[in-house]
């Protein structure tokens, strides 16, 4: 009847081997972020807290959140009545953070990096924490403990000092006792009740009471990503940021071995995040019949979720790409860089190799993006918007940085000085030339 087709949850849908090459350019954007406007935003609220402090600070708090604080900072020891939570979630949580840790402690840049270019010229490079980090943790309805994970543990891992965590607060000042649980677990060295923009600037300028850090961390709605790139062109505040951030998305590729309903769930646990989530699935050479199943799955399984009306607008938004081949999804997958891929794919290991762009990879049916969400091990705080062509998600190397060395032997400066003179005088740059050329003279 009219009325049943009128309310099902639904895709588009939209076949690779007919389309023109402009729709298939339509097929691989996002929505425009409109960073210039947000931006324009967001800078009298920064400037406020920058020149202004914690007096700006507390009436922003109360005007975006409702919450009436004296003070937005808290510092460890945390009470235990703030950390107080139900053991099952709690021992959830020390599970996903001794997998989290295994995972990001393996990937510390422990080595002194040491090679002999040329007799006596050796030059090195060695990891150091970043001193002072701020990880935002984004509030709202939703608690994201997972995110304080994610963000707290490789900060702890690098060896960062200072490890300070935002959150917005709720209208009665607190924070979810389980955000405070992980903040406690990773070391945090203070939490800033305080979200959005102004966060972001107290986290890059300091306040009074709030330590100044040198780069801020986490996902975040536009007014955060606006707030962290207007800080991070700022020179004044000396901070950089992970990466740009945009509605969080997947992209599913399923083949004929593909199960409709893992392959449905898989999509709406992508659409429930935001009414904006980005949701695409490639279906390779799927007959009717199995389409049909994926689509009914995805309205059946949406109708049960307590988020069913997010769903309701982020789905018709989604879109199903048919395509003939698993050459093409893959082609169109890496065209498209997305911050999730699912491969359900009847040779899902063997494919991994032909990817070259994706924030984070989930291969094979019993692998749903949700355990990278929580507790696998891998991050998920990853580059969205196409940005998996260039950026890593957030991993242990984002909290160090490198440093190079280099000593040189008298005998290193009889091989290298005359090179490094010759490019000198080449340049014009007498003081260079001479800086080699007064030792060259003196060990003769
Ligand atoms: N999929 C989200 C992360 C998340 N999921 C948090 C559940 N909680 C962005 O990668
Ligand atoms: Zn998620």
């Amino acid at each position: 009847t009219i009325q049943k087709s009128d309310t099902t949850i639904r895709m588009r849908t939209s076949d690779l081997t007919t389309v023109t090459p402009e729709a298939r350019l339509e097929l691989l954007k996002r929505p425009i972020l409109k960073s210039d406007e947000m931006i324009g935003k967001v800078k009298p609220i920064v400037d406020d807290v920058r020149t202004r402090g914690d007096a700006a600070l507390v009436e922003l708090t109360a005007k975006f959140d409702k919450a009436k604080l004296t003070s937005t900072v808290v510092f460890p020891p945390f009470a235990p009545e703030t950390m107080q939570i139900d053991p099952d979630v709690r021992a959830a949580i020390d599970q996903a953070y001794s997998n989290i840790h295994k995972f990001h402690e393996a990937q510390l840049d422990k080595d002194t990096l040491v090679v002999e270019t040329m007799p006596g010229v050796v030059c090195s490079r060695f990891a150091r924490p970043i001193r002072r980090v701020g990880l935002y943790v984004p509030g709202g309805t939703a608690i994201l403990p997972s995110t304080a994970l994610m963000l707290g543990i490789p900060a702890q891992v690098a060896g960062c000092k200072q490890i300070i965590l935002a959150t917005p607060p709720r209208a009665d000042g607190s924070i979810s006792p389980e955000v405070m649980y992980v903040a406690h677990r990773v070391g945090a060295s203070a939490i800033l009740k305080a979200g959005g923009a102004q966060a972001v600037a107290a986290l890059a300028y300091g306040t009074e009471t709030v330590p100044k850090v040198d780069k801020i961390f986490g996902p975040g709605n536009q007014w955060v990503t606006a707030a962290k790139m207007l800080v991070q062109n700022d020179t004044d505040a000396l901070v950089s940021i992970d990466m740009p951030a945009g509605p969080s998305e997947v992209l599913v590729i399923a083949d004929h071995t593909a199960n409709p309903a893992f392959v449905a769930a898989d999509l709406l646990s992508q659409a429930e995040h935001g009414v904006d989530s980005q949701v695409v699935l490639v279906a390779v050479n799927l007959t009717a019949e199995k389409l049909a199943d994926i689509e009914r799955e995805v309205d059946a399984q949406a109708n049960a979720l307590t988020r069913v009306e997010i769903v309701r607008e982020s789905i018709p938004k989604s879109v199903i790409v048919k395509t003939s081949s698993t050459d093409e999804a893959i082609a169109f997958s890496n065209d498209y860089a997305p911050e999730h891929l699912i491969l359900h794919l009847e040779d899902a290991p063997e494919r991994v190799a032909d990817i070259d762009n994706a924030g984070s990879v989930f291969v094979g049916q019993f692998t749903p993006e949700s355990c990278g969400d929580y507790a696998s091990g891998t991050n998920h705080t990853l580059p969205t918007n196409g940005y998996a062509r260039q950026f890593s998600g957030v991993n242990t190397l984002s909290f160090q940085k490198h440093i190079t060395s280099q000593q040189i032997s008298s005998e290193g400066l009889k091989n290298v000085g005359p090179v490094v003179a010759t490019l000198a005088d080449c340049e014009g740059l007498d003081a260079h030339a001479n800086a080699v050329r007064i030792r060259l003279r003196a060990s003769k």
